[in-house]
């Protein structure tokens, strides 16, 4: 789980030769800064001296946290490194900052267009290096200030954009490597042009946008969102056009970064660990590409091929089977004439075109938006600027429209003008002849028993598919890796990319070690994020599970489960290849005390209900039944947005539509979440999935976990005591301590301890099943009261040699080979 830190944090190993230590936050004219002294801010956060990045030996002035010296948030001579330790950093008396090196020449200044009387320079609490007059604190009156010059990292309170009346740009750029701190290629910075965007620059050139701020986050990226630990702000009027994110717990820190490969992340310290955990990794896939499907196309990443052309487009110059050529792009199929015979296409949720040619205004209606495009020939498409409570403002585009992307969550509503003549949705309703209506009911009815004859066909064939899958799986359990491979209908991926792009496996991309194999993080070279399971050599139960895996999950497809993505399988390697879940497993999330901050009720509701959806096409909707038998918070990945992905299929078990449950001598799957039938007696059916479910929704609303719960009062398992504050009519004690709700989030929130209590229900007939569980959750209806959970109290786990009790110890990993009782 820490391995992204690692990538970030330690491959700095930082030489800081500190001699003397002083615990001052100010120098003025009269002192001075040596190589090897520090200064420190007034409450501990964070320190500035001289550091040599890795292996380098040239020196640098820097600025770091003390909880963490290796992480460097801020440099002053990123360009001009001294080449020994004979630096040294002062303040003149007119007030500019200057470092002077062996013959005391400035190797580095600030600068300034005011003087002062009593110049000082101080290390801020906010970690900002400010120069100003001894008296005055007023930040709009500092000579000088770091703030205005980020380096690769944006902290809470600093300002990402520009001062429109002076001209200052404040822009985050990178590193060039982890051992140089000079400014790199990438940039991340706000396009002031038309309505203002955030945007990564690749040197002079857009590489992805952001987009613009629509009141809720930015058009182009939904994972901003206000959450209990930091919020935003987006600034926009004559004067500035800013950004900022700001912490209101400042014992929390948070950090923003773009690394020396251009990828934007988020970190937040984790105390536990003594580690920075990130918490936000931007998807720099296809379709963040900028324009990656060139004018008046759209991209969807869930697509194959992920470009199409506009409704009432058509690609310029299609070739390959290609729908659209992204070098060209679009055009329309019926060109606009200036006249008003127009009308608007919506496209709904969708990332907002590249608005640098846009035009926009605060105050106007949607309506008053549609009229003003209306009257000019060259508006192309309008939108609301403010999302927010039905949507006010106006952005008007003029010309191509580009960069258009379909958002899994977060999307805009986009009105692009099309001729009146266009086939498309129509606007108006339309009368009809008698001569038309006869004619439409023929063609109706014709249509009517054609759909029926197709659908029959489709039917049968259908079923004799299926038939033949069954056969063919049965088929794949005995037959060789060879075989296999040409059965599994997936993509099979090279041995020499997979390892290019994890970085030859290093330890820097692994994520962590699953239950066959340790998993790496890696990049293709289109830039797709992916998660690369290997299976351990030595792992001789794993290469059964691995093949379970592919053979299941490839047939699979719902958003709410982990896309396989392809294998490979090659020599003594085995490796699945997933799309990669920039979040990470949910377990990190709820059982943190930091983290979980981070999921409010919306979010955990959101997962429960995702997993329930996920977990309800595995049963019932999917090509295969399958049951997961492993379902667990570690085993729930998160995307960019906080979706819920059920993985892991290692364990998972296809049945038939008739088959009710299914008994093994092998007992595998994770204490905690594992149903008292499956526990005692090895019988297993769907409804041990629902049993999991269930502990899964109690641990999201109590942020606790099953195994291993701890009272002082009882010794339950989690799930008892859920039950035994059902029954003392006071659930609500269940509930996480640091969330708060709303009354109306509140009965939400009981609905999901309820509908989890239907399902740990000691007896499976008792248990709901997963399509009960989704409309529960979905509706108001009236609940069945629940009946004394299953594992009610922690026995199975007492007998268990790895759990003692009392002690509170929670190990959650998934157990095989236990013999059934
Ligand atoms: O909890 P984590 O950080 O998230 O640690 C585990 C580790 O690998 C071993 O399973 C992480 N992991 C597994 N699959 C993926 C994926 N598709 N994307 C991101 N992380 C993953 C998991």
């Amino acid at each position: 789980m820490e391995a992204f830190t690692h990538l970030f944090v330690c491959s700095f190993f930082f030489s800081l030769l500190r001699t003397s230590i002083s615990q001052d936050s100010t120098i003025t004219p009269n002192q001075s800064i040596r190589d090897g002294g520090t200064l420190v801010s007034a409450d501990g956060s964070f320190q500035l001296g001289f550091f040599s990045p890795g292996n380098s030996k040239t020196r640098y002035v820097g600025i770091w946290y003390m909880i963490s010296s290796e992480t460097v948030v801020w440099v002053a001579n990123r360009n001009a490194p001294l080449n020994d330790q004979s630096g040294v950093l002062k303040v003149t008396d007119d007030g500019f900052l200057v470092l002077l090196n062996s013959t005391n020449s400035i190797v580095w200044s600030s600068n300034t267009s005011r003087t002062a009387e009593n110049p000082v320079a101080q290390l801020l609490d906010t970690g900002n290096l400010v120069v100003k007059d001894r008296i005055d604190d007023d930040p709009e009156k500092f000579l000088w200030q770091s703030f205005d010059y980020p380096c690769d990292t944006l902290l809470p309170k600093m300002k990402l954009g520009w001062n429109l009346v002076t001209g200052l740009d404040r822009f985050v750029s990178s590193w060039k490597s982890t051992e140089d701190p000079a400014q790199g290629e990438y940039s991340m910075r706000i396009d002031p042009r038309g309505l203002p965007q955030v945007v990564l620059m690749k040197r002079d050139s857009i590489l992805a946008r952001l987009g613009s701020w629509n009141g809720l986050h930015f058009t182009g990226y939904s994972g901003l969102r206000q959450n209990p630990i930091y919020n935003y702000e987006f600034v926009l009027n004559e004067k500035e056009v800013y950004f900022e994110y700001k912490l209101p717990d400042t014992s929390v820190f948070v950090r923003s970064m773009v690394n020396p490969s251009g990828v934007p992340q988020r970190f937040i310290w984790m105390d536990r660990t003594h580690s920075w955990e990130p918490i936000i990794t931007a998807q720099l896939d296809q379709c963040a590409i900028y324009a990656f499907c060139g004018s008046y196309a759209s991209c969807d990443i869930n697509n194959s091929p992920v470009c199409s052309c506009l409704e009432g487009f058509l690609s310029k110059s299609p070739k390959d089977g290609d729908p659209v050529d992204r070098s060209d792009g679009c055009v329309r199929m019926t060109p606009l004439e200036c006249n008003d015979r127009h009308k608007f296409l919506k496209r709904t949720g969708v990332k907002l075109p590249d608005t640098s040619s846009s035009w926009y205004n605060k105050s106007m209606t949607l309506e008053e938006c549609e009229g003003i495009c209306l009257k000019n020939c060259s508006c192309t498409a309008y939108a609301s600027l403010d999302v927010r409570g039905g949507g006010s403002g106006c952005v008007l585009w003029f010309g191509r429209l580009v960069d258009i992307s379909e958002l899994a969550e977060g999307g805009q509503d986009l009105y692009i003008r099309m001729a009146i003549s266009e086939p498309g949705r129509p606007e108006k309703k339309r009368h009809f002849s008698k001569k038309k209506l006869v004619a439409i009911i023929v063609g109706s009815t014709l249509l009517v028993v054609g759909m029926t004859i197709v659908g029959l066909v489709s039917y049968i064939w259908k079923k004799k598919l299926k038939n033949q899958e069954m056969t063919k799986r049965s088929q794949m359990k005995d037959n060789n890796n060879e075989s296999e491979k040409e059965d599994m209908e997936l993509p099979i991926f090279d041995m020499v990319a997979i390892a290019n792009a994890t970085d030859n496996f290093s330890n820097n991309n692994k994520l962590g070690e699953g239950g066959f194999g340790p998993v790496y993080k890696g990049i293709l070279p289109e830039g797709r994020n992916i998660a690369v399971k290997r299976l351990s050599k030595n792992s001789g139960q794993g290469l059964n599970e691995f093949k379970n895996e592919v053979n299941l999950i490839a047939k699979l497809q719902h958003r709410n489960l982990v896309k396989l993505l392809g294998s490979c399988i090659q020599e003594n390697e085995n490796m699945l290849i997933y799309e990669y879940m920039p979040n990470k497993s949910l377990d990190s999330f709820i059982f943190d005390k930091a983290k979980s901050k981070l999921l409010d009720w919306h979010k955990r509701i959101n997962i429960i209900r995702g997993v329930a959806k996920g977990l309800l096409y595995l049963h019932e909707d999917s090509r295969l039944k399958i049951i997961h038998r492993d379902l667990k918070a570690s085993n729930i990945l998160l995307d960019n947005n906080m979706n819920p992905k059920i993985s892991d299929f290692g364990l998972a078990r296809s049945f038939e539509e008739d088959q009710i449950d299914s008994k093994t001598n092998r007992i595998i799957g994770t204490y905690g979440y594992m149903s008292p039938e499956y526990a005692a007696h090895g019988q297993y059916s769907i409804k041990s999935d629902v049993f999991s479910f269930g502990v899964l929704a109690l641990e999201i609303v109590s942020g606790k976990k099953n195994r291993g719960f701890c009272h002082s009062d009882h010794h339950l398992s989690l799930t008892g005591h859920a039950w035994k504050l059902w029954i003392e009519d006071r659930p609500m004690e269940l509930i996480e301590d640091n969330l708060v709700a709303d009354l109306c989030t509140l009965s939400n929130v009981l609905r999901h301890i309820h509908v989890g209590l239907l399902c740990v229900q000691q007896r499976p007939k008792n248990r709901p099943n997963m399509s009960s569980v989704v409309q529960m959750l979905s509706n108001e209806s009236l609940l069945p009261k629940p009946k004394q959970p299953g594992f009610f109290t922690d026995s199975l786990e007492a007998d268990s040699s790895s759990t003692k009790h009392g002690t509170c110890s929670a190990n959650e990993i998934t157990i095989t080979l236990l013999e059934a009782r």
